[in-house]
């Protein structure tokens, strides 16, 4: 065994890639991005390489997210030139796996969040099963939903996109194929099989173990969520969601409210721009996006609250959406 965080080997007609840091949920920190990129780098001008496949060790994850902890550390050092690092070459990788010149295939089992998406949805092959679950939860921690989020999340049906991004909702795995998010959903019995598969038959082996998918569990509450968060502006959207009365409503309310005030202005903003650009474009907006969120109060408490202290009891400041100037997201998003 050994105890690199990436494993590239190579089988058959594909380049494997495996993640190896189940203990933090196979999380990226910098080195796994650079051995990734590197991997894929390597292949793509490999005749013997048909196709990628991308997995997770350990049974719980495909990927968590991003080093959030480094990335807190570093803001809180004033080390602006680590956290540059990480994003761009973070973003980087996204862009190279949107451009990959061959077939990559995300097999996603278990939790694949922020970092996770990012290294999954601009795939052209993304596997899901009962046991996958998709957030982008950025919001929770004062960040934004990057890796190229503000490009895919404005482009999933109706404002699903709005919602996923500002409340940071779970979706599992068949209901991230109805939302365009994966686009296979398999029993997870059959999982371990399916990278041999590929190995032997190509990329077509997906298609032959997929299986129909169950309702989309959202569905009763589609309509709700494009009037809700298909609104022109966060007041509107909470106006909306207190307009609705239900219960779905409520809790999408009480998620909006416990969120970072600032966050849901900046990435209400992020998505809407994310709309009308390339997600090279995008890709570059968010880069830019993170040289002034990273250094927010509130990213610093949210990333303590959540994920150092673990208390989940973060003192937002300003505390609520209606005290946050508009002067202070527009510098933001500037
Ligand atoms: C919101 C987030 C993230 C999160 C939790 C949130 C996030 C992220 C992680 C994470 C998870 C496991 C790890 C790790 C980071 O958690 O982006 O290093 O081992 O990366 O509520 O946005």
């Amino acid at each position: 065994m050994t105890d690199a965080t990436v494993i590239a080997s190579r089988q058959g007609r594909i380049g494997h890639i495996l993640l190896n840091r189940p203990k933090a949920l196979n999380a990226l920190d910098l080195s796994m991005i650079r051995a990734m990129t590197a991997a894929l780098q390597g292949w793509a001008d490999d005749a013997a390489v048909h196709a990628v496949v991308v997995e997770g060790a350990g049974g719980r994850a495909f990927c968590a997210g991003g080093d959030i902890r480094a990335i807190r550390a570093a803001a809180l050092d004033g080390d602006k030139v680590s956290i540059e690092a990480f994003f761009a070459e973070e973003y980087a990788l996204n862009a190279l796996i949107d451009m990959y010149p061959k077939p990559y295939v995300a097999l996603i089992d278990g939790v694949c969040m922020g970092g996770g998406i990012g290294i999954s949805v601009h795939a052209d092959i993304r596997v899901t099963t009962e046991a996958s679950l998709f957030a982008m939860p950025e919001t929770a921690i004062a960040l934004f939903p990057d890796v190229g989020a503000t490009f895919m999340l404005p482009r999933l049906p109706g404002a699903l996109g709005m919602y996923l991004g500002l409340t940071g909702a779970r979706l599992h795995g068949a209901d991230a194929v109805h939302a365009g998010i994966a686009t296979h959903y398999v029993p997870k019995a059959k999982f371990p099989g399916l990278k041999d598969a590929i190995a032997a038959d190509g990329v077509a082996a997906v298609a032959g173990v997929a299986e129909t998918l169950p309702e989309f569990s959202l569905a009763p509450h589609r309509a709700a969520i494009d009037r809700c968060f298909g609104q022109d502006s966060v007041k509107a959207i909470l106006a909306a969601l207190e307009a609705e009365g239900t219960e779905w409503a409520h809790e999408a309310l009480h998620e909006l409210r416990a969120v970072s005030p600032s966050s849901v202005l900046w990435t209400f903003a992020a998505i809407r721009r994310g709309a009308g650009l390339d997600l090279k474009a995008a890709l570059n907006a968010e880069l830019r996006l993170t040289r002034h969120v990273a250094f927010h109060r509130d990213f610093a408490e949210g990333v303590r609250a959540m994920l150092v202290d673990k208390d989940r009891s973060p003192k937002w400041n300003p505390a609520r959406i209606e005290d946050v100037s508009a002067a202070d997201i527009a510098a933001v998003l500037a």
